[in-house]
């Protein structure tokens, strides 16, 4: 038995025997579906910096720039369809009913189409926008949006941005608060796709292992969660994540 093949009968005894399960997941899981990730080959970041992009003083100099970068992915993303990653998280949902929490970084809809309902946007969705006069937040499928996209209570010159969160912005404090308490319940942790780069994200391994819980991690390479996982599964979410369900459902 290749050491891999060990990783996943290990990840799916972990996930098999815990009681409340929670779910961190990266851009790295929807990667197959072909919504680019940020870092490494192929991210975002290698052809444009974030600070042009991804912060609120980018949007404030040049809101057409950013809007341009962010009409660009709803374009790309609208034909984009949720993989079989999102479907086994969706379905481990179902198996642990209300002891599961799914925390994600992105922003594209994709684990909601795939029917994951207790979820925690903690970056946002891209398909929702904020205005930056009246601050309401709405869900805004046109696609795409014209390249000054204004509010549709507040009109002309009122500019809305994309209701996600940028660099130096901070998070959701209720999401947030929800986010800790699940990573402070579960006994087990399975994080997707994820560099591990990005703060409060980065941390969640912490919390969850000060609490006693095991950890497993799907990603096509190292990470710098590296030293604390209690099971590495390396390769592709959409491959890994259907062999490791199909164990524990005995499937497979
Ligand atoms: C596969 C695969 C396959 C590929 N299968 N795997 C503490 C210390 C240091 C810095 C900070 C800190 N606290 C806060 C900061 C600052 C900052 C930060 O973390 N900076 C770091 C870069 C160091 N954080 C913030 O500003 C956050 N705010 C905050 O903490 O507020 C309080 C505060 C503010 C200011 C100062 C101090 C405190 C907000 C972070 C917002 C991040 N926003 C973005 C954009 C969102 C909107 C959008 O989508 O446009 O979020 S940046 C981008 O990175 C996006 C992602 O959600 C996020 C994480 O990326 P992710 O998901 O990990 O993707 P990648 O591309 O990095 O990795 C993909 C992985 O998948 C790789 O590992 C691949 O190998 C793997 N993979 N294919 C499995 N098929």
């Amino acid at each position: 038995m290749s050491d891999n093949e060990t990783s996943i009968l290990c990840a799916a005894e972990i996930i098999g025997n815990s009681r409340y399960l929670c779910v961190s997941t990266g851009a790295g899981v929807s990667a197959e579906s072909g919504v680019p990730t940020f870092r490494g080959a192929g991210g975002k970041w290698n052809t444009i910096d974030p600070e042009d992009v991804a912060t609120y003083e980018a949007f404030s100099r040049d809101p057409e720039f950013v809007w341009s970068f962010y009409n660009d992915r709803r374009v790309n993303g609208a034909s984009c369809r949720p993989n079989p990653a999102h479907i086994a998280i969706a379905q481990l949902e179902k198996r642990f009913g209300d002891n599961f929490t799914l925390i994600t970084q992105n922003v594209d809809n994709l684990h909601r189409e795939a029917g994951s309902e207790r979820i925690l946007e903690i970056h946002g969705n891209i398909w929702r926008v904020r205005c930056t006069c009246c601050n309401i937040e709405y869900e805004e499928r046109t696609n795409p949006l014209p390249a000054r996209p204004y509010c549709k209570t507040c009109g002309e010159g009122a500019w809305i941005r994309p209701a996600v969160v940028w660099f130096g912005e901070t998070l959701d404090f209720d999401l947030l608060y929800r986010a800790n308490k699940a990573l402070e319940s579960c006994d087990a942790l399975l994080i997707v796709g994820t560099s591990g780069y990005v703060y409060p994200a980065a941390e969640f391994i912490v919390i969850a292992k000060r609490s006693g819980a095991r950890v497993i991690e799907i990603n096509v390479e190292e990470t710098p969660n590296a030293g604390f996982v209690d099971a590495k599964v390396l390769g592709k979410a959409g491959e890994m994540l259907p062999r490791i369900l199909s164990r524990i459902t005995g499937e497979g």
